[in-house]
């Protein structure tokens, strides 16, 4: 029945190569992103997704921290940065770290997210004693800090070869790198949204480096802006080339763009079909890649429930302060409450996995299932 709908969609030749266990084409990527039956593709992702996790779905309780918001980059996509003479600008120093970790010391977190601009003001030492201040305020935390963009900042400072940055960073308590700063690889976005920033050679290069030393990764895309079909595809087809070579990409992670405040705030900004549609193609395409996740600030919480039946294993977490799209005239915090992703994730009918940074098992909680999806009393055999 449910391969009627499949074929009639004219999606039965992805149907097949996905339960024979075959890689989809870039010809197939396309044809995901053009197919107008998104329910059919989700049902398809779904499939995937249960083959790796079944209904185990991840979450962390975690902690962003954005140490800086001055960067040089000025990509037009962004609204959180400052440029370096900006009033607005800021930096944290290593105790006010420490205190925001101290802050939620009454909290059992265990991932801290760290990312900032590029601000060429900071010397090396400073990453470092960032790390070391988070890993001393909260010693067990794995930490998941410093895009490839910041990165690269951090090796030029640094003077020495990246391997080493890697190996200091490693020794400071980094144990893994976020997925940010990848946008989308093509040379015409690169060249119109944010030239200033290094281009997607560069960033596949050192994602490539850091694997090789043993530290990994997630990996994004940022769409929804002046991105093309072909241009997203090659990107996914990029990460997957790579994941091949190294593994070393834990999850991926599509993120919806937020226009206001921004240069281009003029357009529109994806839809909720389209963050669906994301989080399919994703799954569907990089077949090597452990985690889908549905990062709820920029999905909402509404829509990373659904895309838990999209092809989606993780929401990412508590998150407490978010600086990247926040609009400065509401309140910093920005959270979801242990209950309320277990809540979440068991309407959706999962399993609710809590991991840290590096996917280890920290807890298997029981499932609440609300109210209205308990078996109406005396309905069992009646
Ligand atoms: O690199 C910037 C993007 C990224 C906007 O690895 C914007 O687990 C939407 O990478 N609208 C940083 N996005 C965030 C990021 C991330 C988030 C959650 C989890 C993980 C992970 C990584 O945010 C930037 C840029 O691509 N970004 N401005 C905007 N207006």
């Amino acid at each position: 029945m449910l391969e009627t709908f499949v074929h009639r969609a004219g999606l039965g030749d992805i149907y097949r190569k996905i339960v024979d266990g075959q890689r989809l084409s870039f010809d197939d990527g396309l044809t995901l992103y053009r197919n107008p039956h998104l329910s059919v593709i989700g049902w398809l992702a779904n499939l995937v997704r249960e083959r790796l996790h079944g209904d185990q779905t991840f979450f962390v309780r975690n902690q962003h921290i954005n140490y800086t918001n001055v960067c040089n980059k000025g990509c037009l996509f962004c609204s959180f940065y400052a440029l370096p003479k900006d009033p607005n600008g800021y930096v944290l120093t290593p105790e006010q770290i420490q205190d925001k970790v101290r802050a939620y010391a009454h909290l059992p977190i265990t991932e801290i997210h760290m990312v900032g601009g590029v601000n060429v003001r900071l010397p090396y030492a400073y990453y470092l004693d960032i790390v070391r201040a988070i890993k001393t305020a909260r010693p067990d935390v794995s930490l998941k800090a410093f895009t490839m963009i910041e990165i690269e900042q951090i090796r030029r400072v640094s003077r020495k070869p990246l391997e080493e940055v890697f190996g200091d960073l490693m020794t400071a308590g980094v144990d893994a790198l976020p997925g940010g700063g990848a946008e989308v690889f093509s040379d015409r976005v690169h060249e119109e949204l944010f030239h200033a920033k290094s281009d997607s050679d560069k960033w596949l290069d050192t994602a490539r480096a850091a694997h090789r030393v043993g530290l990994p990764s997630n990996a994004t895309l940022l769409y929804g802006h002046v991105e093309q079909t072909e241009e997203k595809v090659y990107h996914l087809v990029k990460l997957r080339e790579l994941q091949d070579e190294t593994g070393g990409f834990l999850a991926f992670i599509p993120l919806s763009w937020h226009p206001e405040r921004t240069a281009i705030s003029h357009l529109p900004g994806p839809t909720g079909q389209a963050d669906l549609r994301e989080i399919a193609v994703a799954r569907l395409m990089l077949d090597n890649v452990p985690h889908i996740k549905s990062f709820w600030i920029m999905n909402s919480p509404a829509v990373t429930q659904v895309a838990l039946r999209y092809g989606a294993d993780d929401m990412d977490g508590s998150v407490m302060e978010y600086e990247i799209t926040r609009d400065p005239s509401t309140d910093r915090i920005q959270t979801l409450t242990h209950a309320r992703m277990l809540d979440m994730i068991a309407e959706a009918g999962r399993q609710p996995v809590e991991r840290d940074a590096l996917y280890r098992i920290v807890a298997s909680p029981q499932p609440r299932m609300p109210a209205y999806l308990e078996p109406e009393a005396g309905a069992a055999g009646g």
